[in-house]
């Protein structure tokens, strides 16, 4: 019999060797500096997230999980028996317990994330609430197609992909990858996401600008990694985080400043920084019901039901295949 806890090791996927060295050497290269922000999810940032999710000012994660409370039933009914649901980018997967209770008869649950510790962590968790379920974690990027596992080629598979993820990527980004998880999914795939609202750009702004100085922190992590895994310097008190709408793209960004003129070390290279330079970490775009629809409709989905909570913070869809 095969070890029960080798078997809950997440696979890795070859095109999932790190990147992180080439993104930074190109990224901080540019004229104006940018990192993705798939990176700020080593152990540390996926544990600084969750706690992100917890504080008052960061409406999305609570607001979205009660939607889900709400309409799992429906949200569940166009899983078959034997079907199987695919996250992207699953970090905990707090919130798909709340679909799985609805789901006795899944034939296996597939996460997708970045993030090894967070999946590891999320694998055992459900291994003991749910240990009839088939787990099966994969590390590794969702921006290109996974190959699922081959026993499960042939089962209806649904995607969930909730926290607004999707609205890290600019449109024409989203779009794409839309259409990759249509790959993906596909014959008859069905997609469940989870889409920040817009709505007063004061809320937006206190989400990632909290009193407690977690976001910053979160942010900030993206140097210390590189300290860590790439032989930076970077002090993180001569950096400075920043959380700004954008009405003309309608998003929030997230840049680091830095405070000073400076040398920085990374990747034996040495990097200038002048007093007030930043480096843009993150984007989180806020769309409209309609403008989402419109978008998923551009990258070949069919939006069905849409769900949201009574203030209209955040929203739900269902989309299917066309
Ligand atoms: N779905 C969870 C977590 C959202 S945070 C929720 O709704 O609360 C975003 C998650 O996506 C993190 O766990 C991060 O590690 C993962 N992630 C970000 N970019 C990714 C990428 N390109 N490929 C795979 N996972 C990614
Ligand atoms: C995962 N993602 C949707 C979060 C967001 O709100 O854009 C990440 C985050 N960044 C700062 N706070 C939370």
């Amino acid at each position: 019999m095969s070890n029960p806890k080798a078997r809950r090791r997440p696979d890795t996927l070859p095109a999932e060797e790190d990147d992180f060295a080439s993104a930074v050497l190109d990224g901080l290269s540019r004229p104006h500096k940018t990192l993705p922000c798939r990176f700020f999810y080593d152990a540390r940032g996926s544990e600084l997230f969750e706690e992100i999710t917890r504080l008052p000012e960061y409406y999305p994660t609570r607001t979205e999980a009660a939607i889900i409370e709400a309409h799992a039933a429906e949200m569940a009914d166009g899983v078959p028996d034997g079907g199987v649901l695919v996250e992207f980018g699953s970090g905990s997967s707090l919130k798909t317990e709340i679909l799985l209770r609805h789901l006795p008869r899944l034939r296996a649950y597939v996460s997708i994330d970045v993030s090894e510790s967070a999946l590891e962590e999320a694998t055992e968790r459900l291994a003991g609430r749910f240990p009839t379920l088939d787990v099966r974690p994969i590390v590794g990027d969702f921006s290109y197609p996974v190959a699922l596992p081959k026993d499960l080629a042939a089962a209806h598979k649904t995607g969930f992909f909730p926290g607004s993820t999707i609205g890290n990527l600019t449109p024409a980004e989203a779009e794409r990858l839309l259409r990759v998880f249509r790959g993906v999914l596909s014959p008859g795939g069905r997609l469940i996401i989870g889409v920040d609202l817009k709505k007063d750009p004061r809320k937006l702004v206190l989400a990632y600008n909290d009193a407690a100085g977690v976001t910053a922190k979160f942010n900030l992590n993206l140097l210390a990694r590189m300290n860590r895994e790439l032989g930076g310097t970077f002090d993180l008190d001569a950096f400075r985080h920043e959380a700004i709408y954008n009405p003309r793209e309608g998003r929030i960004e997230m840049h680091l400043e830095s405070r000073q003129d400076q040398d920085v070390r990374v990747l034996g290279r040495r990097i200038r920084f002048r007093a007030g330079e930043r480096i843009h970490t993150e984007n989180s775009y806020k769309y409209s019901i309609e403008q989402f629809q419109a978008l998923a409709h551009s990258a070949d989905w069919l939006p069905r039901r849409v769900w949201t909570d009574d203030d209209r913070l955040f929203s739900v869809h269902e989309l299917v295949s066309r």
